[in-house]
C-alpha cells in the first residue's frame, strides 16, 4: 500500500449535521466557519447545531436504543464486525482524513496520519471486546441463583476537544459502541471535519440509523444542550477543567446523568542526574513540544536535578531552536500553527507571564511570521513553583525547566498541583523509579519514556484532571451499568 500523500487542496465533503444516519441542515439555518490556522481563512462552513438539533439527535439515539431495534437485538459479535468494518473504511481513507485533520487542526500531516492509525488501533481493540463483556454468577447466601449483566448505559453524550480530533472520536466511540450504547457526539467547533467524515463511514459500514449522531457546534450552546439534556444517560467529556465543572453541574441540575471527565494537566517530568543526558533532553523535549504542546498529558514541568541543570538547559534550548516550524503539509515540519487565535494568544500571554514572573527566557516566546498562529518553540529556565507558567496549563510549546535537589523534595513539589493526569521519571536508579512510580499522584506514570499511550492501557486523571478512565478494559466500566439478577431456587446445591 502506498504511503498517504499530503494535499493542502483537499476538498471537504461533509459539512452538515449527521442525525439518524441522514445529512441535515441545522434547524436554525446557521453555519459557522472552520478556519485553517495556517492561513486564518475559512476552509469551509459547517452547519451549526444548537439545542433543537441536539434534541433531534438525542431522540434518534433514544429510538435506536429501544429494546426491539436492530441495534439492541444485534449479536455482540456482529457489533464487533461492524466496528472492524468501520476501521477498514478508516484505513481506506487514511490519506483523506489525515489531510482534513491537518487542514482544520494545523498539526503536521504525518502526525495526522499517526493519529488516524492510532484511532484505527483503538477501534480494532474495542471491536474485539464486544462479545467478551461478561457478568458473573455469584454464590449468594440463601437458596437463590444470582448473576450480573453488564448492560449498555443508554444514550451517551460525548463532547470532545480539538487537540486530537480523530483520536478523541475513537477513544469515545470505540468503547461506547462495543458496549452497545447509542451516541450523540459533539466535536470541537475548531475541528469538526474528521468526525463528520466518520459519520459517512459509520453509515457505509452499516451501523443502524441513530446509533451515532454527530452535532458540530459551540460549547455553550450545543455542548451545554448535551450535558443538560434530560434524556441523555451519560456524558463523557474531554476538555478544560473549567468546563468539566460545568458539565458536572449540568448533570446535577438535570437528570443526574453519569459523568466521565478527562481534563487538563500540569504534568511533571523528573530527570535525575544519573540519566543519560541526551536521552533525557530528547524525552523532555518531546513531552512538551509534541502536538505543539496541545496535549493534556504534556510534560509541562521539567524538573531537573541541580548537578546537571545548566547542561540540560543548554541542550534543551538547542533542541527547541532546531525544531522546524511552518507549513504542516511539508514533510520536514515538526510544528504547525496553534489551533486558533485564542490558543495562540494564550500561549503568547504565558510567555509574557514567564518573563514578568522572573523566569529566564532561553529561546522563543514570540510569534513566527505574520500570518497563521505560529509560535516559536519556547524554553524557560530558572522557573519557580509559584510562577504562573509552572502552575497553570498553557497548552503550548513552552518548556518550563525547574531545578530540584533530591527525591523527597521533588516528590512533594511535583504533587503540589490541582492536577494529576500524568508524570514521568528519567533515571537509571530502579529504587528511585519505583518509589516515584508509587508516590506520584497521577493516572499515568512513565519511567524512562513519556507519553506512551496504547489502546490496552487505561488513561485518566487523579484530582482535578478527571473522573473515570478511558482506553483498556477499564473504559468498559464507563459505558456499562451492572444489573444484579436474583432468582429463587427450589433447592440449594453447592
Ligand atoms: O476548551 P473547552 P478550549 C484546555 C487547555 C486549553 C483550554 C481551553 O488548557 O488551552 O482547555 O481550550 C466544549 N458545555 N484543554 O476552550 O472549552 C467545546 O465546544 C459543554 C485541555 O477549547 O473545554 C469543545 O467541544 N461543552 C483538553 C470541548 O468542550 C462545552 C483539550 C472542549 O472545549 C462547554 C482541550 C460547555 N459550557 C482544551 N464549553 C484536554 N484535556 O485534552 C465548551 N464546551
Amino acid at each position: 500500500m502506498s504511503e498517504p500523500q499530503a494535499n493542502p487542496d483537499t476538498k471537504v465533503k461533509f459539512t452538515q449535521l449527521f442525525i439518524n444516519s441522514e445529512w441535515v441542515n441545522s434547524l436554525s439555518g446557521k453555519t459557522f466557519p472552520v478556519v485553517n490556522p495556517c492561513t486564518e481563512k475559512p476552509v469551509c462552513h459547517v452547519q451549526e447545531a444548537d439545542k433543537a438539533d441536539v434534541d433531534a439527535a438525542v431522540a434518534a439515539a433514544r429510538a435506536a436504543f429501544a429494546f426491539d431495534t436492530p441495534w439492541r437485538t444485534m449479536d455482540a459479535s456482529k457489533r464487533g464486525q461492524l466496528i472492524n468494518k468501520f476501521a477498514d473504511l478508516l484505513e481506506r481513507d487514511v490519506e483523506y482524513i489525515s489531510n482534513i485533520e491537518t487542514l482544520d487542526n494545523g498539526k503536521p500531516f504525518l502526525d495526522s496520519v499517526d493519529d488516524v492509525r492510532a484511532a484505527i488501533g483503538v477501534f480494532r481493540y474495542y471491536a474485539g471486546w464486544c462479545d467478551k463483556i461478561q457478568g458473573r454468577t455469584i454464590p449468594v447466601d440463601g437458596s437463590y441463583f444470582t448473576y450480573t449483566r453488564h448492560e449498555p448505559v443508554g444514550v451517551c453524550g460525548q463532547i470532545i476537544p480539538w487537540n486530537y480530533p480523530i483520536m478523541m472520536v475513537a477513544w469515545k466511540l470505540g468503547p461506547a459502541l462495543a458496549c452497545g450504547n447509542t451516541v450523540v457526539l459533539k466535536p470541537a467547533e475548531q475541528t469538526p471535519l474528521s468526525a463528520l467524515h466518520c459519520g459517512a463511514l459509520l453509515k457505509e459500514a452499516g451501523f443502524p440509523p441513530g446509533v451515532v449522531n454527530i452535532v458540530p457546534g459551540f460549547g455553550t450552546t450545543a455542548g451545554a444542550a448535551v450535558s443538560e439534556h434530560m434524556d441523555v444517560d451519560k456524558v463523557c467529556f474531554t476538555g478544560s477543567s473549567e468546563v468539566g465543572k460545568l458539565i458536572m453541574q449540568a448533570a446535577g441540575r438535570s437528570n443526574l446523568k453519569r459523568v466521565a471527565l478527562e481534563l487538563g494537566g500540569k504534568s511533571p517530568l523528573i530527570i535525575f542526574a544519573d540519566a543519560d543526558l541526551d536521552e533525557a533532553v530528547m524525552w523532555a523535549h518531546g513531552a512538551i513540544m509534541n502536538n505543539h504542546g496541545q496535549n493534556c498529558c504534556a510534560g509541562s514541568r521539567t524538573f531537573v536535578q541541580e548537578e546537571i541543570y545548566d547542561k540540560f538547559v543548554q541542550k534543551a534550548k538547542e533542541m527547541a531552536e532546531n525544531r522546524s516550524v511552518g507549513d504542516p503539509f511539508d514533510a520536514m515540519t515538526m510544528q504547525g500553527p496553534m489551533v486558533d487565535q485564542a490558543q495562540f494568544q494564550k500561549v503568547l500571554d504565558y510567555c509574557r507571564y514567564g518573563k514578568e514572573d522572573g523566569a529566564t527566557l532561553q529561546t522563543g516566546g514570540v510569534r513566527v511570521g505574520d500570518k497563521g498562529y505560529f509560535v516559536r518553540p519556547t524554553v524557560f529556565s530558572d522557573v519557580k513553583d509559584d510562577m504562573r507558567i509552572a502552575k497553570e496549563e498553557i497548552f503550548g510549546p513552552v518548556q518550563s525547566i525547574i531545578k530540584f535537589k533530591d527525591m523527597k523534595e521533588v516528590t512533594q513539589r511535583a504533587n503540589r498541583t490541582k492536577y494529576g493526569l500524568a508524570a514521568g521519571v528519567i533515571t537509571k536508579d530502579i529504587d528511585k523509579a519505583l518509589t516515584l512510580a508509587n508516590t506520584l499522584q497521577a493516572g499515568s506514570v512513565w519511567v524512562n519514556c513519556y507519553d506512551i499511550i496504547t489502546p490496552q492501557t487505561p488513561f485518566g486523571g487523579f484530582k482535578q484532571s478527571g473522573h473515570g478512565r478511558e482506553l483498556g478494559e477499564y473504559a468498559l466500566n464507563e459505558y456499562t451499568e451492572v444489573k444484579t439478577v436474583t432468582i429463587k431456587l427450589p433447592h440449594k446445591t453447592s
